[in-house]
């Protein structure tokens, strides 16, 4: 495809819950996404709109290709904003989705007032790192941070953390796994982000959809 043939604007959503959590903004700009990332292997997608393609990127992935223009836009929940850093990002918009919570998590019979009490140094693992650092700071407890990709609720049973900085919805993963919460670090939603330079090479369209999407998420609280 040459670049005249491409699509003017290019979204980077993540499967799961952001990809199925946009698609009712889409639609409510009359844009349908043409295939199910579900069930097709195709990374990128086309949509109803000649004018807008999806690409399909990792989670974690999505401020980076936008960032470096990958991407001209993206949805990505504000704890992969955090940890990302937001360098060359526009902000424009919280679209509401996607929400958790980031919090803190122990073994039901860990007694963490009392460490936090005692000044004990707490061992913490997470993929959240400059999440939990700010916050440990902040409190004035030490804690040694232990760097994980995935699965942290695994941390605190082997032996492996005192306590795990997490995203939290129902709750139930941590019920299931004998955890409990403690201590509620930060409501999250996703953001709509868009490229800095996009946003001015490409001002029409992208702002259409920024209006488009605000009127939907207003609409809808
Ligand atoms: O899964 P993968 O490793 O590919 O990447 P990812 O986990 O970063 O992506 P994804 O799609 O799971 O999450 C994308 C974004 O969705 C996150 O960055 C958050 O902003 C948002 N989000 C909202 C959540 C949740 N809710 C959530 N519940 N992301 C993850 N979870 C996890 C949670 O940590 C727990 O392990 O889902 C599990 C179930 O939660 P409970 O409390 O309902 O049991
Ligand atoms: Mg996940």
């Amino acid at each position: 495809m040459s670049s005249a043939d491409r699509p003017a604007l290019t979204l980077a959503l993540s499967k799961g819950r952001i990809f199925d959590e946009t698609l009712p903004l889409l639609k409510a700009a009359g844009i349908e996404v043409l295939e199910d990332p579900e069930k097709s292997r195709k990374l990128i997608i086309g949509t109803t709109d000649p004018g807008l393609q999806v690409v399909l990127v990792r989670a974690t992935d999505v401020p980076t290709y936008v960032q470096y223009g990958g991407a001209d836009l993206g949805v990505t929940g504000k704890d992969t904003l955090i940890e990302h850093g937001g360098q060359g990002l526009y902000q424009p918009l919280d679209l509401q989705i996607a929400k958790c919570r980031v919090s803190v998590a122990v073994r039901a019979d860990f007694d963490y007032a009392f460490a936090v009490r005692q000044g004990s140094r707490l061992r913490v693992a997470t993929k959240y790192v400059a999440i939990a650092r700010e916050f440990f700071a902040a409190k004035g407890v030490h804690v040694d941070l232990i760097k994980l990709y995935g699965s942290m609720e695994l941390a605190p049973l082997t032996g492996l953390a005192d306590a795990i900085v997490d995203l939290v919805s129902t709750g139930n993963t941590l019920k299931a796994n004998n955890l409990v919460e403690v201590e509620r670090i930060m409501d999250i939603s996703s953001r709509l982000v868009v490229n800095q330079a996009a946003l001015k090479l490409k001002q029409e369209p992208i702002r259409h959809l920024i209006d488009v999407f605000s009127r939907t998420v207003e609409a809808t609280q």
